[in-house]
């Protein structure tokens, strides 16, 4: 029997649309690894849903002039199904303003306050006496302590990313009228952290902690990605304080106790809660049993989230589950870092974003573009970016070039020699593409259930790129002449190879993956290495294109469509992204020497051209290199210089070059020789 495995992705809050910043960070990550387990045929419920709850509502409904509800029950639709639209193959997308969550998460509270986990507090809080309320979280704003920063709130320093209390603010403000707050007295119940510091730390570091009740629970502790320990490691350095599970407020989880007027769940405490709510949602409509997912020890439990909900999750709904008793802790948190667009931070205030709704108007049928794109530049280890220019490229060089072409030469060379009738039963003659096929599936195992849905992705690719090259070298257009049966053997191995890219494709570009099934007559979907089933004289279906090319209008109109303050300073330079992982058999193909520069001259009629006469030590040879805008022609003979030499020659000009001199570009633009060390000789290896 399959392990039931719960899959999380952060409950957005329903107080505006998802932007490509959200779908990087947690729901297409969450999204890959659901498809990835149901292809293992694990028993997951992949959980999520509107958090609507909490100041980020509020604060958008007085902002707008309307109530909460009208805010939570326009944005919920929206997100739902923009989702939807976008395929994210979520169970259930729940929301917690219906009663069940309710009842939910008031049960949970009573029974913390059964367990004496929660302790009553009275302490002296910010209070605005123009709007008679009390200011926590976002209702409040100021410097941040942390980083000197303004705009901070009083939860959190959404600049540098540093978790506060109010009392923290330097210059404290009410955000509802601006004006300087009072501190007024009031009760709350505490979660006492500072008590769980002990088994928490022993948890993250060993997985497991003394009165462990599953031992199954137990996770590998370096699996933890290390932007997730760090930040809980910084927080328990600090030590643990106590946090208020309650609020002043009139929007919210009322709190289930007499004399309770106006106080309802932290949204920090509720939302979490949905989690199970959801699932329990989710069991109701079709049956199956909630508690398997939560509570039986064998379950497991997986979060995905955006690098600010870390501590949420990783420590203080731990604390809360354990003090509940009776659930699983999670085994794994595997939060990402944040997307930024086009050197700037995404901005939903600003418009600065780009939303997931108006791409599925914009692109209708290219989701597994977005897709590709997001994933390839996942900010997995660290923040990273998303620029249409790369988009672009990404979509025209890679899945148009590569996996497009790769289908589309297949399948025409195969309805063009043999009609698309295939000779033989679906088998695969060739050791080299047979070990291709494994090493993909090993390999993309191992990045997924590390979470490095980057490199995973790659190692798709990488089967695409062998399978280009294989067909090249096999040259069916040439056998076809000379010995037909060779070119129909040849192409039933790569239609057998394409099946098996489709299979690896699946939880990446799920749309892609169910056109290839359809291509090559197969079910719409195929288990995890699958074998490959069809008889003799199976005909496939005619051919479709995968992916077309962007073109640069296109990307015009979405640059324009991006509203960057005009006040914003003007983006600093900064360093690319870090390319895709290579293995280093592919480093390994670049013959790269050490050389001297014999001699240099103009190109004519190319003004950034220099034509270079190079001694690799064991040939002579000319080099076109477009430095001439640096460097003058005297001024770089006698220089030693590493040099490519194995790039395949080119004629630039007319002139033939052979190799190519590497650089380094500084921020500013401008080309400096990577020279080796004086006194190396001329043909020595750099590797
Ligand atoms: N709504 C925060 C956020 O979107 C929050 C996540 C809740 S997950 C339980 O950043
Ligand atoms: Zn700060």
């Amino acid at each position: 029997m399959s392990k039931p495995i719960t899959i999380t992705a952060a409950l957005p809050y329903a107080n505006g649309p998802l932007h490509i910043g959200h779908l990087a960070g947690a729901y297409l990550p969450a999204d890959i690894f659901a498809r990835y387990q149901r292809l293992h045929n694990q028993d997951v419920a992949f959980i999520c849903g509107s958090d609507e709850h909490g100041a980020a509502i509020t604060l958008r409904a007085r902002k707008e002039g309307i109530s909460p509800k009208e805010i939570i029950d326009t944005y919920h639709e929206l997100n739902r199904k923009a989702f939807e639209d976008f395929g994210i193959s979520f169970d259930i997308y729940h929301r917690t303003s219906d009663s069940l969550h309710q009842a939910t998460a008031q049960a949970f509270f009573l029974n913390l306050l059964e367990k004496e986990a929660l302790e009553l507090r009275e302490s002296e809080q910010f209070y605005d006496e123009q709007f008679q309320q009390f200011l926590a979280d976002r209702y409040i704003t100021g410097t941040c302590p942390k980083c000197q920063k303004a705009g901070a709130y009083g939860d959190q320093c959404e600049k540098c990313g540093s978790s506060l209390n109010p009392d923290e603010l330097i210059e404290p403000k009410s955000t509802l009228s601006g004006s300087t707050p009072v501190k007024r007295k009031t009760s709350h119940w505490y979660l006492p952290m500072q008590n769980h510091q002990h088994w928490l730390q022993q948890w993250l570091s060993s997985g497991r902690f003394d009165e462990m009740a599953f031992p199954i629970t137990e996770h590998q502790p370096s699996s933890w990605k290390s932007n997730v320990m760090g930040q809980c490691t910084s927080w328990l350095q600090d030590g643990l304080k106590p946090r208020a599970m309650t609020r002043d407020l009139d929007w919210g989880v009322p709190v289930p106790l007499p004399n309770s007027e106006g106080k309802v769940l932290y949204v920090w405490l509720d939302a979490p809660i949905g989690y199970i709510s959801a699932t329990k949602a989710w069991a109701e409509q079709t049956g199956k049993n909630w508690q398997r997912y939560w509570t039986e020890p064998d379950a497991r439990l997986i979060h995905f989230i955006g690098k600010d909900n870390i501590v949420f999750h990783c420590l203080i709904f731990p604390i809360l589950l354990k003090s509940h008793g009776g659930f699983v802790l999670p085994e794994n948190v595997p939060a990402n870092e944040f997307l930024n667009l086009e050197g700037q931070k995404i901005s939903t205030s600003r418009n600065h974003a780009v939303w997931l709704h108006e791409y599925l108007q914009d692109f209708p049928g290219k989701r597994d573009e977005l897709r590709y794109v997001l994933c390839s530049i996942a900010p997995e280890t660290g923040d990273s970016e998303f620029t249409w220019k790369d988009f672009q490229t990404r979509v025209n060089s890679e899945l148009v070039a590569v996996l497009g072409n790769l289908v589309n030469r297949v399948m025409v060379l195969h309805h063009t020699y043999f009609k698309g009738k295939c000779y033989r039963t679906a088998s695969c003659q060739s050791a080299e593409l047979q070990a291709s096929v494994e090493r993909m599936y090993d390999e993309l195992q191992q990045h997924v259930e590390a979470y490095r849905f980057r490199s995973g992705l790659q190692s798709v690719m990488e089967l695409a790129r062998e399978g280009n090259r294989h067909l090249t070298q096999r040259e069916p257009w040439k056998t076809i002449k000379t010995n037909p049966d060779q070119a129909q053997a040849d192409l039933e191995d790569m239609l057998w190879m394409l099946a098996h890219l489709g299979c690896g494709l699946q939880p990446f570009l799920p749309d892609t993956a169910r056109k290839v099934f359809q291509m090559l007559k197969l079910p719409a979907q195929l288990a995890w290495q699958d074998e490959i089933q069809w008889p003799a004289g199976h005909t496939l279906n005619s051919t479709q294109m995968l992916f077309e090319k962007i073109e640069d209008a296109d990307m015009e109109k979405q640059r324009a469509k991006l509203n960057p303050a005009p006040s914003d300073p003007a983006p600093t330079p900064s360093l690319a992204a870090a390319k895709d992982p290579i293995t280093f058999q592919d480093f390994s193909r670049c013959d790269i020497r050490v050389a001297t520069v014999l001699s240099a001259e103009p190109v004519e009629g190319a003004n950034r051209l220099l034509k270079l006469t190079v001694d690799i030590g064991i040939d002579t040879r000319t080099v076109v290199s477009g430095i001439a805008e640096h460097f003058a022609p005297e001024s770089v003979v006698g220089r030693k210089v590493c040099l490519l030499v194995n790039l395949e020659p080119r004629k630039l000009r007319g002139v033939d070059s052979q190799g190519m001199v590497l650089m380094a570009e500084d921020l500013e633009g401008r080309l400096h020789f990577v020279a080796p060390p004086e006194g190396v000789n001329n043909g020595a290896q750099v590797k």
